[in-house]
C-alpha cells in the first residue's frame, strides 16, 4: 500500500482550561444520563439520525484504518421477528442449563430471562459484525488487524452518540449468534459481534438499582 499523504492537523480544536474542565465535567453528566433499557416504545426513530450516529461511531480509532465494522440496521417487521425466534431459542438453552450457575446467579439483579419482546418492539436492531478479513475483488484475503478492540471501540462511540442524540440502547448478545449471518446474508469473514437495540424508552421504563465504580476502582494513577 502506499504510503499515505500527510496534511495539516485543522480540525483539532483545543479549549482553555476552565471550559476544559466544565467540557470534561457536562460530558461525564450525559453519559452518567445513559442506562441500558429493555423496555422499549415502538415509536419510530428516523433513519437519518441512525445514520449519522453510524458515521460517528465509523470515525472510531481502528486497526491499520480497516475500518473492519459491518453494521446492519433492521426495521423490517418480519426480519426482527425472525431474529426475536432464533436469539430466544439460543436465550431458552442459555438460561435453563447450558449458563454455569454463577453466572446466572451474576446475572440475577438485572431480572434479564430468555424473553427478548424488545427485538420485535424497538424500530431499529443494528446487528454488529466484525469483518476478519476483508475479500479483494480478485478473490484474495486481506488480513485485518485488531478487529475485536476496533469493533468494540467503534460500538461504545456508537452507542454514546445515540445516547447522545436522546435515544436509549441495549447491547444484546444471545450466544451463539452465527444464526444473525444466515438470516441477514452475511458472508462467513463476517462474525456477530452483537445485536444492538436502539429506540425510545416504553412509558414508565425501569432500569435496576445499580451504581458504578468509583474513580479509585476503575483507575490507578501513577505520577
Ligand atoms: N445474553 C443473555 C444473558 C446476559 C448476559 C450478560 I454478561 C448480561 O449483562 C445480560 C444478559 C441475555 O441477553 O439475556
Amino acid at each position: 500500500m502506499p504510503r499515505a499523504e500527510f496534511v495539516p492537523l485543522s480540525t483539532y480544536r483545543e479549549l482553555p482550561e476552565e471550559e476544559m474542565r466544565r467540557s470534561a465535567h457536562a460530558f461525564l453528566e450525559t453519559m452518567r444520563r445513559r442506562r441500558t433499557v429493555r423496555e422499549f416504545s415502538d415509536r419510530p426513530v428516523p433513519r437519518g439520525v441512525v445514520e449519522d450516529c453510524l458515521l460517528a461511531a465509523g470515525t472510531a480509532p481502528n486497526g491499520a484504518n480497516r475500518q473492519p465494522w459491518r453494521f446492519v440496521v433492521i426495521s423490517d417487521p418480519a426480519i426482527k421477528a425472525k431474529i426475536r425466534t432464533e436469539a430466544e431459542i439460543e436465550e431458552k438453552e442459555f438460561y435453563s442449563g447450558k449458563a454455569p450457575p454463577e453466572w446466572i446467579e451474576a446475572l440475577e439483579h438485572l431480572g434479564t430471562d430468555e424473553h427478548k419482546p424488545f427485538l420485535e418492539r424497538a424500530p431499529w436492531l443494528i446487528a454488529i459484525f466484525a469483518e476478519s478479513y476483508e475479500v479483494l475483488a480478485d478473490g484474495t484475503k486481506a488480513k485485518n488487524y485488531y478487529v475485536t478492540e476496533s469493533v468494540g471501540i467503534a460500538t461504545g462511540m456508537l452507542i454514546t452518540a445515540l445516547h447522545h442524540a436522546g435515544l436509549v440502547t441495549l447491547t444484546h448478545t444471545p450466544s451463539p449468534m452465527k444464526f444473525l449471518n444466515g438470516l441477514l446474508g452475511r458472508p462467513s469473514n463476517e462474525r456477530p459481534f452483537l445485536i444492538l437495540v436502539v429506540g425510545y424508552p416504553d412509558e414508565g421504563a425501569t432500569v435496576p438499582d445499580i451504581t458504578k465504580k468509583p474513580i479509585e476502582d476503575i483507575a490507578i494513577f501513577v505520577e
